[in-house]
């Protein structure tokens, strides 16, 4: 199969970076090697520490900084002009921490996904494992989905469950959900770059089959 080209937008650690970049690696010379190529990692933050472990891999990188553009739109303008440099078939969103116009999304549209730390659609937007807590949940877990115009709102592709403890508090109910995030998220970029997910009029299909709106769930 031809191989996927991926480019990963970060604003961070790069922790889901790593895991991408982890299992392309672990699987290059075996059975499982994986389609997907990252093809350089873009952040809209200088200090991102991700850009590091791009470069530690051998992947191209490149800084693109929100505040040296007159607005949302010229950002986004200049971000597609970086992306589409290099022709990729799919663009992930890792930690990104700017919210897309909707001509960014229009043009991506099929072919961008986000991670996101809740059980979508609960808990849009920021600070989601505080209130996870705050809300009494007693699961909490992560989101791949393909990015819309709607915040957090488009259509699921694969949901990690996992219980809370009594005892969690942010900061540790969020460590346990991003090891979850460094499962899926290389899984769903997996499927999208074999050919076997795909976003259809009717939402997320996996091997032709809907999926649930959910996503796929994978429980703990
Ligand atoms: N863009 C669109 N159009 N749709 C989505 O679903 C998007 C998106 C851009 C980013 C990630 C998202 C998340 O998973 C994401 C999904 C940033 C904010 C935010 O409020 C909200 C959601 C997400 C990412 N950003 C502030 C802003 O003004 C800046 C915050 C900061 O810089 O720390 O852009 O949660
Ligand atoms: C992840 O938990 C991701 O789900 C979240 O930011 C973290 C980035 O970590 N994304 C958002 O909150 C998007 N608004 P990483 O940089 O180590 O991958």
């Amino acid at each position: 199969m031809a191989d996927c080209t991926v480019v990963v937008l970060i604003s961070g650690s790069g922790s889901n970076l790593q895991a991408l970049i982890d299992d392309i690696q672990a699987g290059a010379d075996s059975s499982k090697s994986s389609p997907a190529r990252i093809g350089a990692v873009i952040s809209n933050r200088a200090d991102a520490y991700g850009l590091e472990r791009a470069q530690d891999a051998g992947i191209a990188t490149q800084v693109l900084d929100h505040k040296q553009f007159d607005g949302r739109e010229a950002f986004d303008a200049a971000l597609v002009e970086a992306i589409d440099a290099f022709n990729p078939q799919l663009v992930v969103l890792a930690g990104f921490m700017r919210i897309l116009s909707p001509a960014f999304v229009r043009h991506y549209a099929g072919r961008l996904l986000n991670i996101h730390p809740s059980l979508l659609p609960k808990y849009k937007g920021l600070h989601t494992h505080q209130r996870a807590l705050e809300a009494g949940d007693h699961e909490h877990g992560c989101s791949v989905h393909f990015v819309t115009e709607e915040l957090d709102g488009g259509p699921l592709v694969v949901q990690a469950v996992i219980p809370v403890q009594s005892d969690d508090s942010p900061t540790s109910l969020a460590q346990r959900v991003h090891q979850q995030e460094h499962r899926i998220y290389p899984l769903a970029v997996r499927w999208f770059a074999e050919g076997r997910l795909r976003l259809d009029a009717q939402g997320a299909m996996l091997d032709e089959q809907a999926l649930p709106s959910s996503g796929q769930i994978i429980r703990n």
